[in-house]
């Protein structure tokens, strides 16, 4: 039960008269859907932080559709909440509970419009899932970089609208640096039509970069021209047992001062995650003779024909494990292998659902104090709630770490979880001490709203509310997340 308890939705309002059967008319049975049974799965997050309600779920076909149910909507003053995947993390993409906001849908706006190997481009809908933009590219001998656990069902519009990061920022940046152009519909049912896939554009603001974190507040993506990189020709992943926090770290600066543009993944784990991994991930096995209490899987990939990884990869573990920073190293020797290593990380939040309740905190600090953070964190954390379990995790190598909390072995999971905001505040002291940030990569959604003008005030919390205000002078779009 990875939840806090969700709150009781109220029962949908109905919709303003007339409004109903002008959205029938223009999107078509498919197009609304009103069966409660439909609606059921658009009402709540994956992780069941929280539950709404909403008198219909639009789903339209094309930008035209939408743009022409934003004006009725708007016309009708009828707040609005976009969904792609459903994969958020911070409740981003769920209705309140006040039974008023409508989802709206992007699922089936799901066409790859066009993939061009010679600028490096994709131009795909919002409702493409990840991994089918991912498949795409490489059908076209070309690489989508951005990787994420979620990326089987997290889609094109959601991963720009939150500036997802993953697994892959250290080398290819978030979704953000993977964007040159966007469609988007207005709060108002305007189309801004901003698909441009040029590499320089300098023609004054650059409007597209305010969809993108955006959160679903400023408008709907609807589309986005993508940055393609040549395919890689060679990868190597390795799974290593490392001496501790700084000597990961070390461990990242010999392979980037080797060669920085073949680092695609560094990520760190945990003893206690791999552990947890280990108990509850079907068929997951320690690829090393002993347990250890950190790791870290560094995957190096390149379009170079004749790269050199395997001699990299051997040569940059070889020092470290003589200046004992290493104690133990597994090379993935073929893409099964590599595959299962990379499935003890990508595993570690299910594994930490399944052990029981766990309090996430997506934090960032340079990368330089990501060893303090931990250690620091971990203390504060044990400290606050005795036999809890620290379980730091994720991407050393951008200085995004997951420094969630497990319960302790046996504690009641609901008693554990009403001291979610005392531990996350316990992480923020410190992350803020190391000038860090509340929420690297899963943005702010309804669960971190408060935070926001907490660690971004004055100037910035006031642009922020004049932007929103300018954009959606109504408040329509997406009430109650980012901004409170
Ligand atoms: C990951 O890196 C995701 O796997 C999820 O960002 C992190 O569960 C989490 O805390
Ligand atoms: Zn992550």
């Amino acid at each position: 039960p990875d939840t806090l308890p969700p709150a009781e939705p109220r029962p949908a309002a109905s919709l303003p008269s007339g409004l109903l059967d002008a959205l029938l008319a223009l999107l078509g049975p498919r197009g609304v859907l009103t069966d409660p049974a439909d609606i059921a799965p658009h009402l709540s997050d994956w992780r069941n932080l929280y539950r709404g309600s909403s008198p219909c779920v639009l789903r339209p076909a094309n930008t035209g559709e939408l743009a022409a149910a934003v004006k009725l909507c708007a016309a009708a003053g009828v707040p609005m909440v976009p969904q792609g995947g459903n994969t958020s993390m911070v409740g981003g993409a769920t209705p309140d509970e006040s039974g008023r906001q409508v989802v709206v849908a992007l699922t089936r706006m799901n066409r790859i419009r066009d993939i061009d190997p010679v600028d490096l481009t994709m131009t795909a809908e919002a409702g493409v899932v990840l991994k089918t933009a991912q498949e795409a590219a490489a059908g076209a001998g070309c690489l989508f970089p951005l990787s994420l656990g979620a990326e089987g069902t997290a889609t094109i519009g959601g991963v720009l609208s939150t500036n997802a990061g993953g697994n892959t920022t250290v080398r290819y940046g978030n979704a953000r640096e993977l964007m040159l152009g966007i469609e988007a519909v207005l709060p108002d049912g305007q189309v801004l039509h901003g698909l441009r896939r040029l590499r320089k554009d300098n023609t004054g603001y650059a409007l597209r970069h305010l969809f993108v974190g955006g959160e679903g507040t400023l408008g709907f993506v609807t589309a986005a021209t993508l940055k393609l990189f040549p395919a890689p020709r060679e990868t190597e992943v390795a799974f290593c047992a490392v001496r501790d926090e700084d000597a990961a770290l070390a461990l990242f600066r010999r392979f980037r001062d080797r060669d920085d543009s073949a680092v695609r993944a560094f990520e760190y784990m945990s003893g206690t995650g791999i552990d947890l991994a280990l108990r509850h991930i079907e068929g997951a096995t320690l690829p090393l003779a002993e347990r250890a209490d950190h790791y870290v899987l560094v995957d190096l990939a390149t379009p170079r024909p004749d790269g050199g990884l395997r001699a990299l990869m051997e040569a940059v573990l070889e020092e470290a494990l003589e200046a004992g920073e290493v104690l133990d190293a597994a090379i993935g020797e073929s893409e099964a292998q590599r595959g299962a290593i990379w499935r003890l990380r990508e595993e570690h939040p299910e594994a930490q659902k399944r052990e029981g309740a766990s309090v996430k905190n997506d934090v960032s600090v340079p990368v330089s104090r990501v060893p303090e953070m931990i250690r620091r964190c971990s203390a504060a954390l044990v400290e606050l709630i005795p036999g809890s379990r620290p379980v730091p995790f994720g991407h050393m190598g951008d200085g995004n770490i997951h420094m969630n909390l497990e319960q302790p072995e046996g504690a009641d999971p609901a008693a554990f979880l009403a001291r979610s905001h005392d531990i996350m505040d316990t992480v923020n002291a410190v992350v803020r001490d190391l000038d860090g940030s509340f929420s690297a990569e899963h943005g702010v959604g309804r669960l971190k709203t408060d935070m926001v003008a907490d660690w971004r005030g004055g100037a910035e919390i006031d642009l922020m509310r004049r932007i929103k205000a300018a954009v959606d002078p109504q408040g329509l779009m997406n009430p109650g997340k980012v901004l409170d």
